[in-house]
């Protein structure tokens, strides 16, 4: 009996097993099928891209929010609280990591599980480390696709987490309705080496650890970001960045989080950013899916690979532009 159960857990599903599984919210369903969606194998490609499809109806409903900063700062604690919070107003919350180092350091994923202790215990919560891949565009892509599972497995809410170190939430923000930035509070230089364009894609500034003696510093860094932010243009949501403090240590200025959430929510909503802005989230992931397919055909064929490695050499050793380069590689694939 026990065999048999461990037999079934390896067992591959079969594509309406994964649908239907997925669909009725089992778990164990749900991370098997975003196992098959990161896969690089082109024959599990083949069925993740059916699953998605059939499932695709059931996605949509859920609120994405995007949440990055830099090491540190404190995102995961912050998520541990925040999803706690989420939870206890009946939310069910999926959190998925898009970790571009995870590649190298084999990503916080340790960390993470104790610093996340109770969510990841927590039956409304879902917790899904980083996808590895060998591009950040290829992992972007394979987390976007496992948060359309979570949708259809019901969950309404969806975290997706990334490192802020300039990489990364560009992608994130392609694929979230809400976009929080976590900051610290006089860490030295004013912007801690966040970039500017990182500032201006946020809808909200977060200081964190605003408990004990940083309070006070806390407040300052309000005011200063809140100026800062005067100087940037009001972006095409028409809502003006808030900038608050908060304490996951002590679980405070977390429902206030929430709540500037929801008021963008509502405001995009009526101003109808909100379904426009995924309109056009929907057309980038069109330009990955196809780009994605166009360097995997390049990959398949051994002389275009071979042309294309030779291509990539000389844009890495600047001896061609990468416009040039990439013209080129057009014109070779066409002739394939
Ligand atoms: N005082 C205080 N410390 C906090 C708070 N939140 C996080 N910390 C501490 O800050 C450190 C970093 O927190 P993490 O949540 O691991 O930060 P992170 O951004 O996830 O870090 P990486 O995963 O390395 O990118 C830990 O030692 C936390 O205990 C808070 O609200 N108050
Ligand atoms: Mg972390």
């Amino acid at each position: 009996m026990h065999q048999t159960s461990i037999l079934n857990l390896k067992k591959r599903l079969t594509l309406p097993e994964l649908t239907s599984g997925i669909l009725a919210g089992n778990r164990v369903t749900l991370s098997k099928g975003i196992t098959l969606v990161e896969s690089i194998l082109p024959e599990d490609e083949e069925m993740a891209a059916a699953l998605l499809e059939a499932l695709l109806p059931y996605t949509g409903q859920a609120l994405r929010i995007g949440i990055t900063g830099v090491p540190g700062v404190g995102k995961s604690t912050f998520i541990e609280t925040f999803g706690s919070y989420l939870t206890s107003i009946n939310k069910k919350l999926a959190v998925l990591t898009i970790d571009p180092s995870s590649q190298l350091t084999h990503g916080s994923i340790l960390g993470d599980k104790t610093r996340m202790e109770s969510l990841s215990k927590n039956p409304n919560a879902y917790i899904r480390p980083s996808a590895s891949g060998s591009t950040l565009g290829g992992i972007a892509h394979k987390t976007r696709e496992a948060a359309l599972l979570c949708e259809a497995a019901g969950f309404d809410t969806i975290i997706i987490e990334t490192v802020g170190i300039g990489q990364s939430e560009t992608a994130v923000k392609n694929m979230v309705d809400f976009f929080l930035l976590l900051m610290l509070a006089g860490a030295g230089d004013e912007l801690q080496g966040i970039k500017k364009g990182i500032m201006e894609m946020a809808d909200a500034l977060v200081i964190t650890k605003a408990d004990g003696e940083n309070k006070k510093k806390a407040a300052m860094a309000v005011a200063d970001y809140t100026h800062a932010l005067h100087l940037f243009q009001l972006p095409a949501s028409g809502w003006t960045a808030r900038v608050m403090t908060c304490s996951a240590k002590e679980n405070e200025g977390i429902a206030e989080v929430w709540d500037a959430i929801q008021q963008f929510e509502t405001h995009t909503k009526l101003n109808g950013f909100f379904v426009q802005n995924r309109k056009q989230q929907n057309k980038t992931w069109l330009y990955d899916c196809f780009n994605h397919l166009l360097q995997q055909e390049v990959k398949k064929s051994q002389t275009l690979g071979a042309q294309v490695n030779e291509l990539e050499k000389k844009v890495e050793a600047g001896s061609i532009s990468a416009y040039q380069a990439a013209k080129e590689m057009l014109k070779k694939f066409k002739a394939s």
